[in-house]
């Protein structure tokens, strides 16, 4: 079959089975086009978006300012490695230690590249200012986390499906409850050999986990009183998503390190970062980390349309907005409903809590009925459905999604 031949969305799917490991199993839908808040199938079925690539695409499907600087930046410079400087990077970083705060940023590509750089810096820094003796630095992280795949990242996940089999593990990490701070203090306690606190400010794989009021400023006064690094995975909470700029800022915490992904390139390419001030970030020097394509000048380009985009259209206030305006409308449908439990989330990243067993399919049928009314969802752990669309939607638009869920979720009551 040619290249470019127009598949059937039975074709494409048979395909990906046959010539592509199963490392996923997407819900039955082949996309072919995005725009805004909408994508469409190989046969012009129009969708909304409420997963928006796990919150990668907050700026909306091929925003023309991210695809023409994308564009335009790949017709003059791809790639030049860091071997040589090129003209847009130092472009980018300015711009975007500028927009967060810190001294400096360091580039790479992927969410989980970036977590990795976290936690390479946040050792680095234990054994050269902090004093902790060599290999023996420690990192918490949170039980139910979600950072990544690689070997490292895998090593404190608790769940066996990412870890089984994966082994041997990276030590080093000392896991303890989320939204625990009797946990936090207890692992702080009397350990000098602690480096750093990572934890994401809302769980997101664990199900869109919102923790207590006040748990991240007062986890990043323990870290501080301790002189640990606490570090803010936001690689999915972050550029806008939960309704502020970063979803610390709801605490007015100023992380460490702060991780960024996704978003950061509003899901034209991969973009991810890590962000310190000089007294970490000057730990690193050349030669201790790095990565080929990370800071290339198509990365920069469409990092600085994506975030200019975030602050030009105020994506932060419309999402938080929306995001009120979406649990609201879901707990008047919850009150007299015996299939959803609750809602929860914050700014329009949120989810929904199926009345029903972590391994039932309930949620999973949900998700092909909002498909077939013309809405995209994915289900995480059974029983939770994630709802998280593009930031740039409008009140019509949400209102018009939110008659979609409740009328497919009417389908499901007994
Ligand atoms: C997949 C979830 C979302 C992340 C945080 C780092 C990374 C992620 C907080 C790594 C990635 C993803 C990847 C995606 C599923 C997904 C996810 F369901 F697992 F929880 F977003 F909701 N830190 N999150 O959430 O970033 O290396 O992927 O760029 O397909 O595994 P990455």
């Amino acid at each position: 079959m040619a290249v470019l031949d127009q598949l059937t969305s039975q074709q494409a799917i048979d395909l990906e089975n046959k010539y592509g490991a199963h490392n996923y199993h997407p819900l039955p839908v082949v996309l072919s086009r995005g725009e805004g808040v909408h994508v469409w199938d190989v046969e012009g079925k129009q969708y909304y978006d409420f997963l928006s690539a796990y919150s990668a695409v907050n700026q909306g499907h091929c925003h023309p300012k991210i695809v023409d600087a994308m564009v335009s930046q790949a017709k003059t410079l791809t790639l030049t490695s860091r071997a040589f400087y090129n003209d847009m990077l130092g472009k980018y970083e300015q711009f975007a230690t500028e927009m967060f705060g810190f001294d400096k940023l360091l580039p790479m590509n992927t969410g989980a590249e970036a977590v990795e750089t976290a936690l390479k810096l946040c050792r680095k820094w234990a054994y050269e200012v902090k004093g902790i003796s060599e290999n023996d630095a420690e990192i918490i992280v949170c039980e139910n986390n979600f950072h990544g795949r690689t070997t490292t990242i895998i090593s404190f996940s608790n769940d066996p499906v990412a870890r089984k089999n994966f082994g041997p593990y990276t030590k080093g990490f000392i896991k303890i409850e989320y939204d625990n701070l009797e946990a936090l203090e207890t692992a702080l306690k009397n350990n000098p050999n602690v480096a750093g606190f990572m934890v994401e400010p809302i769980q997101g794989e664990a199900g869109v986990y919102v923790p207590s009021e006040g748990y991240l400023a007062k986890a990043k006064a323990l870290c501080e009183a301790h002189g640990v690094l606490f570090i803010a995975d936001e690689v999915q909470t972050g550029i806008a998503r939960t309704g502020k700029l970063l979803a610390v800022d709801h605490e007015n915490v100023k992380p460490d390190v702060l991780i960024l992904g996704k978003a950061l390139s509003g899901g034209a390419y991969p973009v991810s970062a890590v962000l310190a001030n000089d007294n970490i970030m000057n730990v690193i020097k050349p030669g201790n980390h790095g990565s080929t394509f990370g800071g290339n000048p198509v990365a920069a380009a469409v990092a600085i349309a994506a975030l200019e985009v975030v602050k030009d259209e105020q994506l932060a206030e419309n999402a938080e907005t929306l995001g009120q305006l979406f649990r609201e409308e879901m707990n008047k449908y919850i009150a007299t409903s015996s299939t959803v439990n609750l809602v929860r989330g914050k700014g329009l990243l949120n989810a929904i809590v199926i009345n029903d067993d972590e391994d039932s399919d309930t949620a999973w049928n949900i998700c092909l009925a909002l498909r077939d009314n013309g809405l995209l969802a994915k289900p995480t752990h059974g029983n939770i459905i994630r709802f998280a669309p593009p930031l740039v939607m409008n009140k019509e638009q949400l209102l018009d999604c939110v008659s979609i869920i409740t009328k497919t979720l009417k389908q499901f009551e007994n």
